[in-house]
C-alpha cells in the first residue's frame, strides 16, 4: 500500500508533486464528515442550492488558466483542450443548478386521496474518476449529485488527483459547506473500494476499465448500492461510399486525447469500393498529425498518461504489423506515434479489445447489413460514428447500432445537456443531460387519503 502518490508530467517523467494517499480509515472519517454535511444541505432550498453552485461555478471560471494548465501538467492534455475542460465543469455547475430548480414531484390523480411523488436525495455519493479527463468526468457525477441534495466523496485517479484536488479548494472559497464535498486521492484498491463499500455510502459513480467496473457491481449488489458506470469502449466509425471522405477521414476521430477516449472510434470500418481512396486519405492526415509539447498551439496530439498505458498499447501493436504510422518524439515523455493497423482479422485482439491509445483498426465491409454485423461485433456498446449521404440509410443504420451515444457525419458524442452511457459491456445507467439530477435521487410516492381513516 502506498503512503503518498507521485504525479508525474507525462510529457517530461518530471515529478510535479506529491499527495498523501488516502487508507480506508481517511474514507470513514471523510463519509462521516460527508454524512452530517448532507443533512443540512438536503434541508437547504433548492434555490439557495442553485445560488451556492452558480458561486462555485463563477469561482471555477475565476480560475479557468490555473485549471487549464494543472490538466496540461499531470494529463498531457493540449493546452487548448484543457481550457475547454475548465470551461465544461463550470458549465456543468450551472446547468446542474438550474436541474435543482427544476427537481420537481407531481400529483398524480387518484380516487380517494391526493397522491403526491417527489424526488429525495440519496445521502453521499462516492465519485470515482479516472485519469482521461480527470476535470468532466469528476464533475459529470459531483455536479448533479451536490444539485440534487447529496454530499460527494470523489476519490481521482493516482495519477491525476491535482485538479480534483483544486475544485474541492474552490468550492469552500465559493461557500459550500464543509465536508460537502471533498476529494481522497489514493490507490483504486485501498481508498476507492473502501468508498464501495462502505455502507454509509448511497451510490457509486465509476468511470474505468470494464474489468473494475464489473467488480464494483459485485461488490455494490451485497448492499444494492446504487451504481452508474461509465466503462470501456470499442465505437466504430462507419463509413460508407456516398460519404464526404475527406471529413470522414479527421483522424481526430480516434486519436483526441491521444486516443485515451472511452468514445474513440477505433474500428474503422470502410465500404469496400472506396477502401484504397479512403485509406490514402487518412494516411496523409495521419501523418500529418504533429505530436509534441501539449502547451504549444501548434500541437495536435500530446502524450500518454504514463509508461505502463505506452506498454499496453504497445502490446497491441508489434513493430512488424502491417500499418500507417505518424511520427512522435523519442523522449522524454510518454510518447507512442498515431497508428492505423491495415492487416487486422475483423476478430483479432486488436480489432475487438479497447487499447486506449491513438491505435485504429482499418477494416473493409460489403454492403449496409456488413457493416452493421461489423459495428455491433464486439462486447462493448458505448459510441459511434456514420458517414453517409443517404438519410434513410443513416437512420437504420442508428436504429441497428447497439450505442449510446452515435453521431452522423461528426464525430462528436459527449454534450452537458444531452444523456451519455453505454449499452452492453460500456456501462449501465446515463450520465448527463436532462435526467442527471434524478439519478441522485430516490422517488418517493406518497399516499394522503381525503377520506379520514379507514373503517
Ligand atoms: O483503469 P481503472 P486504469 C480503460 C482503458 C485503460 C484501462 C486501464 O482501457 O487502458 O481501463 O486503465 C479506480 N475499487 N479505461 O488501470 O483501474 C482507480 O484508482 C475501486 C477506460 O487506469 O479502472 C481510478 O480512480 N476503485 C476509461 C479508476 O478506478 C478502483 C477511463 C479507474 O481505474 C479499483 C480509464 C477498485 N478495486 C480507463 N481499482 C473510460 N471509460 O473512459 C481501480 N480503481
Amino acid at each position: 500500500m502506498l503512503e503518498q502518490l507521485q504525479v508525474l508530467n507525462p510529457a517530461t517523467e518530471d515529478v510535479i508533486a506529491t499527495v498523501p494517499a488516502a487508507t480506508a480509515g481517511d474514507v470513514d472519517a471523510a463519509v462521516a464528515r460527508a454524512v452530517t454535511a448532507q443533512a443540512k444541505w438536503a434541508a437547504v432550498a433548492p434555490a439557495d442550492r442553485a445560488r451556492l453552485l452558480r458561486r462555485f461555478a463563477d469561482v471555477v471560471d475565476q480560475h479557468l488558466e490555473e485549471l487549464a494548465q494543472s490538466e496540461v501538467r499531470e494529463a498531457g492534455h493540449l493546452i487548448g483542450n484543457a481550457r475547454w475542460e475548465a470551461g465544461n465543469v463550470r458549465d456543468l455547475l450551472l446547468y446542474a443548478a438550474g436541474g435543482a430548480e427544476r427537481l420537481n414531484g407531481a400529483q398524480i390523480p387518484t380516487p380517494g386521496g391526493w397522491n403526491v411523488t417527489f424526488h429525495e436525495p440519496l445521502g453521499v455519493v462516492g465519485v470515482i474518476a479516472p485519469w482521461n479527463f480527470p476535470m468532466p468526468i469528476a464533475a459529470w457525477g459531483f455536479a448533479p449529485a451536490l444539485a440534487a441534495g447529496n454530499a460527494v466523496v470523489l476519490k481521482p485517479a493516482e495519477t491525476t488527483p491535482l485538479t480534483a484536488l483544486r475544485l474541492a479548494e474552490l468550492a469552500l472559497e465559493a461557500g459550500l459547506p464543509e465536508g460537502l464535498f471533498q476529494v481522497l486521492p489514493g490507490e483504486g484498491p485501498v481508498a476507492g473500494n473502501a468508498l464501495v463499500e462502505h455502507p454509509d455510502v448511497a451510490k457509486i459513480v465509476f468511470t474505468g476499465s470494464t474489468g473494475v467496473g464489473k467488480q464494483i457491481m459485485a461488490k455494490c449488489a451485497d448492499r444494492v448500492k446504487r451504481v452508474t458506470l461509465e466503462l470501456g469502449g470499442k465505437s466504430p466509425n462507419v463509413v460508407f461510399a456516398d460519404a464526404d471522405l475527406e471529413a470522414a477521414a479527421d483522424p481526430f476521430a480516434f486519436l483526441d486525447n491521444s486516443g485515451q477516449d472511452c468514445c474513440a472510434r477505433t474500428r474503422i470500418l470502410v465500404q469496400e469500393s472506396v477502401y484504397e481512396e479512403y485509406t490514402a486519405l487518412l494516411a496523409d492526415a495521419v501523418r500529418a498529425v504533429v505530436v509534441g509539447d501539449p502547451l504549444d498551439e501548434k500541437t495536435r496530439m500530446g502524450p500518454l498518461i504514463s509508461r505502463q498505458q505506452i506498454d499496453r498499447v504497445r502490446d497491441f501493436v508489434p513493430d512488424d504489423a502491417e500499418a500507417i504510422r505518424g511520427s512522435a518524439p523519442a523522449g522524454p515523455g510518454f510518447w507512442f506515434p498515431p497508428t492505423v493497423l491495415t492487416g487486422e482479422r475483423p476478430d483479432s485482439r486488436a480489432a475487438v479489445e479497447e487499447i486506449f491509445g491513438p491505435v485504429a483498426v482499418l477494416l473493409p465491409f460489403a454492403d449496409e447489413q456488413d457493416a452493421v454485423r461489423l459495428a455491433n461485433a464486439t462486447p462493448y456498446g458505448l459510441s459511434g460514428s456514420i458517414w453517409t449521404r443517404d438519410v434513410g440509410r443513416a437512420l437504420r443504420v442508428s436504429s441497428a447500432v447497439r450505442a449510446g451515444n452515435l453521431s452522423v457525419n461528426s464525430h462528436s458524442s459527449v454534450r452537458y445537456w444531452t444523456p451519455f452511457g453505454g449499452y452492453k459491456q460500456s456501462g449501465l445507467g446515463r450520465e448527463l443531460g436532462p435526467d442527471a439530477l434524478t439519478a441522485f435521487t430516490e422517488t418517493k410516492n406518497v399516499f394522503i387519503s381525503t377520506e379520514g381513516p379507514a373503517q
